[in-house]
């Protein structure tokens, strides 16, 4: 029986069967862990013993932590998780928050007592959050009480919570009460390097989300891959970003990748680009993390800024189009960094250096990963070919109980749904997802989810929903509606669709774009046929009606 710190093993007892886990390969010195790893350790407790606890390590626009006071809010917040709320290693916490300290401190106290984190994005609505509560057994949570309203209906959803703490009221119950006498000292619970710590959700193409789960050697992991061998950063860099905390590409850009280098990181709540640039200007941030629609927005209105503390530009979530970084390197004189990274990796695996990078190529394989392309058997292609992305390195995929690993996990490899051309020089150039799921904006979206929020509104018979072309948002929501008799296809109907869309489920999810057919195309077996479906919404390129 190899060493674990957790008591409650039900992390450890769903993970895959070790025959569909992937290979995982650390070929780099620094990826030789030690088998007893508490992550947090690395990313804070190192910088205060050795005489670094005065450095600026989160800033908001509320509040600024030295690192050493971070050290002191996790302890607390650790001692409190521990002695007054119950929580046992292998135990799971829910978060939801926007960006901001106490998220921070919450997050890296729950990985400090041996806990699972599990964050959720600041829009769910309370069914989508009920749904990792129940899948991934959540008895507490931790939540800012301004998202109280979804976090209550979810409670009221789920058999498996049983309490919930809010911070930021001041209330007598509240986070903040509970640590006034909690002691500033915590020593890191001794986890395995291979101890679950983080169960990140992730929307599927099909069916449910499903619960990635990660190790703490992970999240050491990809500071030692991408972070050190690609971003480079420095301690005296200032990080900020735009993707909420919950989503892995923001906790490796806003959170993991500047502790591990001991600099400081910037915090907002509210981060569209209209946010960013003078964010960036006031606390004059060196290394933003972003998605590529946002750099195309904030282009027109940086000639009102001053950026000039900027050195790095980090996009990942969707292609970078070439455009895009050819006119902000014209207007910065900085390449944007293009990765591609995944949910089930945990970050970013393919990317190019600066002086690597070429230009509509996202890169090639982040040292300590290796990336081919196969054809539909599985078999490995030659350079120049356009085929399926297969990926293997110290991360990887591992379902919480999920059928869907051994599609995800093929012959060891990860097989990330993402079609490729590999040319002779190894570069990536992506082509296209290979499944169903929409990208608009830098957010993944799950046509049937939102079928399934506009199929509950009695105007609604039947419906597709498919990604169709923008240039702004890189894909829109497009719904092809049939309407119940008696209804007429206006545009108030479509506004009324798109507003009960975002009362059911996360507002960015809505269908910026309605068409009403007279009926959808149909497999023999009665099944909707997204292919027909995306084919019609890129010959109509543009949003139908009202938007
Ligand atoms: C797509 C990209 C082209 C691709 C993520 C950085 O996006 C992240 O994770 P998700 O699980 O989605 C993964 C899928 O998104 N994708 C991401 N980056 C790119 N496509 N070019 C890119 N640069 O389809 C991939 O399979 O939401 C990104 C770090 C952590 C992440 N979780």
């Amino acid at each position: 029986m190899t060493y674990t710190a957790h008591v409650d093993t039900f992390a450890r007892d769903n993970l895959p069967p070790k025959e569909q886990w992937p290979g995982f390969v650390f070929a780099l010195p620094e990826l030789q862990y030690p088998d007893r790893l508490n992550c947090v350790t690395r990313f804070l407790d190192r910088w205060i013993a050795e005489g670094r606890g005065d450095a600026p390590c989160l800033i908001s626009p509320s509040e600024t932590l030295t690192y050493r006071q971070l050290f002191e809010r996790v302890n607390r917040i650790a001692n409190v998780l521990v002695h007054k709320l119950g929580l046992v290693p292998g135990g799971r916490v829910l978060l939801r928050s926007a960006n901001n300290p106490m998220m921070v401190a919450a997050y890296l106290a729950v990985l400090k007592a041996g806990g699972i984190v599990v964050a959720t994005m600041p829009l769910l609505r309370g069914r989508e959050i009920a749904y990792p509560l129940e899948k991934a057994k959540i008895a507490l949570a931790l939540c800012d009480h301004r998202l109280a309203d979804e976090m209550e209906k979810a409670r009221a959803l789920s058999t498996e919570l049983k309490r919930v703490v809010y911070w930021g009221h001041g209330a007598e119950d509240s986070l903040e009460a509970l640590m006034a006498d909690a002691s500033p000292d915590f020593a890191a619970v001794e986890t395995a390097a291979d101890d679950v710590c983080l169960i990140a959700f992730t929307s599927g193409t099909t069916g449910e989300p499903k619960g990635t789960m990660h190790f703490h050697r992970d999240l050491l992991a990809i500071c030692d891959t991408y972070a050190r061998h690609i971003l480079r950063a420095r301690p005296e860099d200032r990080f900020t970003g735009s993707p909420p905390i919950a989503f892995t590409f923001g906790l490796g850009g806003i959170v993991l990748f500047p502790m591990h280098v001991g600099a400081s990181t910037l915090l907002l709540e509210k981060a569209t680009p209209e946010d960013l640039l003078p964010a960036i200007a006031e606390h004059r941030v060196t290394v933003c993390f972003t998605a590529p629609t946002a750099y195309r927005a904030m282009l027109s209105k940086l000639d009102r800024y001053d950026v000039s503390s900027l050195r790095k530009c980090v996009s990942a979530g969707e292609a970078l189009p070439k455009a895009t970084f050819e006119a902000w390197l014209k207007a910065t004189g900085l390449k944007i960094m293009d990765g591609i990274g995944a949910t089930e990796m945990l970050h970013i695996f393919i990317a190019a250096t600066e002086d690597e990078i070429r230009p509509g190529a996202t890169g090639k394989p982040v040292p300590g990963y290796e990336a081919k392309l196969i054809d539909e058997e599985g078999r490995d292609l030659p350079p120049g070919s356009v085929g399926r992305l297969a990926v293997r390195g110290p991360t990887g995929c591992r379902y919480l109980a999920d059928e869907r690993q051994a599609k995800y996990v093929q012959n060891g490899w990860n097989v990330t749904g993402d079609t490729y051309r590999m040319d002779e020089d190894g570069y990536f150039w992506y082509q296209a997802r290979s499944d169903d799921m929409i990208i608009s904006a830098g957010y993944n979206i799950a046509g049937p989810e939102v079928e399934a929020a506009l199929l509950t509104h009695p105007a609604v018979a039947e419906c597709g929903v498919v990604g169709a072309p923008c240039p702004e948002r890189g894909m829109i929501v497009k719904a092809y509606v049939v309407l119940r008799p008696g209804h007429v296809p206006d545009a108030a109907l479509v506004k009324a669709l798109q507003d009960h869309v975002k009362a059911e489920i996360a507002p960015y999810k809505y269908p910026r774009a309605i068409e009403f057919v007279s009926e959808l195309p149909k497999t023999q077996t009665g099944k909707l046929q997204r292919f027909e479906l995306r084919r019609m919404a890129q010959a109509v390129a543009a949003p139908a009606s009202a938007a």
